[in-house]
């Protein structure tokens, strides 16, 4: 904190937050390349286990649909710390975390060694993670000093949709025009936000939603789409948003339009309309007097003593 006389002046809440957000249309290209040039990642009709924690998870998640959908073979997901992974027939595991320093990734990693190749995406390579895997994506120019994650996770999906052969130069396009785009009033002073997707973005919804609560302490909640009107709805009401992320469901705008809540969706890219997401998180925070370079309760990564 820098002090003049007798006045004190507070660095901008969230400024790494800000610069890493408007930094990932460069780091997914250059992402994307490191995948295509390290080519360790799983190639198709493999079995292919996905893990991580937090963001790291619904990364996971996204790219696990996201690999079955492109028809490279059987892809689940799972949180570290619940991937019963050793007793099934997988071919590869991935692994991902930003920090290499997560308990239970490295723990998982430690369990399959010798049993069954781990491929792993970090941001720090300096942690002992790189070491712990037989397979690496190394992604230092996407790691982060925020604690709230936003270029690592979206650069790590990158590289595996450019390993599962999408183009990642559309969603490097939408990505600059979420970044310069007003956002709707709508959604900075939403009440209450749920998050939608269907296939691979029902990852991207999830971690939508955690990067409010991480930043904004915002209330939110992540659903598959057509789970949505299984109970869900029923929190939907006029100044509260429900958002998606995917294809939305037939019929599921008139039902939301019924409950006075705000329906939000875009044409773009499911990734950049995640940006979108990051940057209503940082502008919620901001507004809430929040810092979310040092959200309340976190750390950069969970090591369990
Ligand atoms: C994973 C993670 C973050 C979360 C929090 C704690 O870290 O769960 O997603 O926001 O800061 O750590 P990593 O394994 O990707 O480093």
């Amino acid at each position: 904190m820098a002090e003049t006389g007798t006045q004190t002046i507070s660095p901008l809440r969230g400024a790494h937050m800000e610069a890493e957000l408007v930094s990932q249309p460069d780091c997914w290209e250059r992402a994307a390349q490191v995948a295509r040039d390290a080519a360790v990642l799983p190639n198709g009709g493999l079995r292919v286990a996905a893990v991580g924690c937090g963001t790291s998870w619904f990364m996971a998640q996204s790219y696990a649909a996201l690999r079955e959908a492109a028809g490279h073979g059987p892809t689940d997901a799972f949180a570290a710390s619940e991937a019963p992974v050793a007793a099934r027939d997988y071919d590869v595991v991935v692994l991902i975390t930003r920090s290499g320093t997560t308990t239970e990734v490295l723990e998982l990693a430690a369990e399959l060694r010798g049993r069954v190749r781990t491929v792993g995406i970090v941001g720090d390579t300096s942690s002992p993670f790189p070491d712990a895997v037989d397979g690496l994506v190394a992604l230092p120019f996407a790691d982060e000093t925020s604690v709230v994650q936003t270029r690592f996770a979206t650069s790590a999906l990158s590289a595996l949709r450019a390993s599962v052969g999408h183009d990642v130069a559309a969603s490097v396009a939408d990505a600059r025009r979420a970044l310069a785009a007003d956002l709707p009033t709508e959604l900075l002073d939403a009440e209450q936000i749920t998050l939608l997707g269907r296939g691979w973005t029902t990852g991207l919804a999830h971690e939508a939603a955690l990067k409010m609560r991480e930043a904004s302490q915002s209330w939110t909640e992540a659903y598959p789409a057509m789970e949505y009107r299984h109970g869900p709805i029923s929190i939907a009401a006029p100044g509260r948003v429900v958002w998606s992320f995917g294809p939305t469901p037939d019929g599921l705008v008139g039902d939301v339009a019924a409950t006075g809540a705000h329906f939000e969706m875009s044409d773009a890219d499911p990734l950049a309309e995640l940006v979108r997401a990051q940057r209503v998180a940082l502008a919620r925070a901001r507004a809430r007097g929040l810092d979310p370079d040092r959200p309340r309760n976190l750390t950069r990564s969970v090591i369990l003593g």
